[in-house]
């Protein structure tokens, strides 16, 4: 059991955080930089604590600070959220040798599925589809040539200790690799400290589908259907829903078992995502895992009906899956937009500033989860997701409608932000018809709005 949680981060999720321990009865603990002071974290955990100034390198991602913190408030349990720390083995290594819990998996299976390389030969084992490539790392011009001739091109080359689509780079010819190579190995060793590249087929309109797992470490292990994140901009999705409008029964089925049957192969304790690439011929191939809690969770809560963060706290502390967890069933379709403060019009700037004024959508079937309020500025230091709109209808028009509605309720003044972008989009005739993959967004130009 956990009594009070230290929340390692900020924004939206650590409310969504403080409001699953309340509703557990576990006492919360916000930490802070200066530049959150007036977040309405602070305001609602039980106890707050300032733990540096605005840079996250000072605060957020400060180990020492964010260990004294939870020292000198008792915690017993730190949940990390998303982005941060979230996926950081080192991180989580510190937690668990302090005796503290940390809401998450072990610190081993952090730094086992943050090696790309490693990850894809597990899955590979438990008889999860991977994507076709190098088995281990290129290790040089040389292997990356001879690879290339056998995999066929165009081939990618990701970073093993990568992951979310930075330094990689996609190679149609022989003529082009030896360059790509040394370039994607200096930016490798530059953003990760590890140069180690990986080769794989390259897929050209692949959709980017993800299933939801929850494991007790104990055996328990539940897959809550899938998630359709293939509108993307720069890595960062921008839209997502579930069910996939590309995925029926079967193919869904299959890709249940192959992420249970993964899952069970590393006894996955806790809240995780399998990443698959789909392929326009209907084949799924592994790309990754990540070993948090998503951005995008709120989708599987409301389509599955359960409260994904409380069960990842109650796996942390202790708990086990059982019959009512395996009993779950989808129930209709729900979208989630985020909301960024950003112009979408000006190739997605983040404009940071005060919020003049605030008024958020409500009604039948939407929720919101959002930190922001009227007079509430949106600091410069850290990413702009303002809101996030999550809609559930039987179906996936119905979801649509109401989301469209949702837009034009919600008034964000003082900050331009995504939500003209998102009537667009979901106006878009191909959109509409659920024909749509991960190069959507490159091929349909928003128009500035008349
Ligand atoms: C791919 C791919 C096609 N083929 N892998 C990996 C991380 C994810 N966020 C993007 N990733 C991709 N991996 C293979 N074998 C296509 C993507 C991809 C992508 C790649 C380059 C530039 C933009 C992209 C947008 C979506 C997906």
């Amino acid at each position: 059991m956990i009594h009070k949680v230290l929340i390692a981060n900020r924004g939206e999720i650590a409310l969504r955080i403080i409001r699953a321990c309340r509703e557990l009865g576990i006492a919360t603990v916000a930490v802070y930089s200066e530049a959150d002071k007036d977040s309405l974290h602070v305001r609602f955990a039980d106890e707050a604590v300032c733990i540096g100034p605005p840079s996250p390198a000072e605060s957020y991602l400060n180990i020492p600070r964010l260990m004294a913190a939870a020292e000198i408030t008792g915690a017993d349990g730190i949940h990390p959220g998303y982005g941060f720390l979230a996926e950081n083995a080192k991180f989580a290594e510190v937690v668990e040798s302090s005796g503290i819990n940390f809401i998450g998996p072990t610190s081993e299976m952090i730094a086992k599925m943050g090696d790309k390389i490693f990850a894809k030969n597990m899955m590979r084992a438990a008889g999860v589809p991977v994507i076709p490539g190098s088995d281990g790392g290129v290790s040089d011009e040389k292997e990356a040539v001879r690879l290339a001739s056998s995999i066929g091109f165009p081939i990618i080359l990701k970073a093993a200790a990568g992951g979310g689509g930075r330094g990689m780079r996609i190679v149609r010819d022989a003529a082009g690799l030896s360059k790509a190579f040394q370039s994607a190995k200096t930016e490798a060793m530059n953003a990760f400290g590890n140069p180690t590249l990986y080769m794989e087929r390259y897929f050209e309109n692949p959709r980017h589908i993800e299933v939801q797992l929850l494991g007790d470490g104990r055996g328990g292990v539940i897959a809550l259907g899938e998630r359709e994140c293939s509108i993307q901009r720069k890595h960062q999705k921008l839209l997502e829903e579930s069910p996939s409008p590309a995925v029926d029964e079967i193919l869904r089925g299959k890709m249940i078992e192959a992420s249970l049957a993964g899952a069970r192969a590393v006894n996955y304790k806790s809240a995780g995502t399998i990443e698959f690439l789909l392929d326009p011929d209907g084949g799924f191939y592994f790309m990754e895992m990540n070993t948090r809690i998503q951005v995008e969770h709120p989708v599987t809560e409301l389509v599955y009906g359960i409260d994904l963060l409380k069960e990842q706290i109650d796996v942390a502390g202790g708990g086990s899956l059982n019959e009512t967890h395996s009993a779950l069933r989808p129930r209709g379709h729900a979208i989630e937009c985020r909301i960024n403060a950003e112009d979408p019009y000006h190739n997605f700037r983040p404009v940071p500033g005060t919020i003049t004024s605030f008024h958020v959508p409500g009604g039948f079937g939407i929720r919101v989860d959002t930190h922001a309020y009227a007079q509430y500025r949106v600091p410069p230091f850290y990413d702009s997701l303002l809101a996030k709109i999550i809609s559930h209808a039987r179906t996936r028009s119905e979801a649509l409608n109401q989301m469209v509605r949702a837009l034009d309720e919600f008034i964000i003044e003082g900050v331009p932000t995504t939500i003209p972008f998102h009537k667009q989009v979901l106006m878009h005739p191909e959109f509409i018809k659920g024909n749509f993959d991960t190069t959507f967004l490159e091929t349909f130009h928003i128009q500035p709005e008349q």
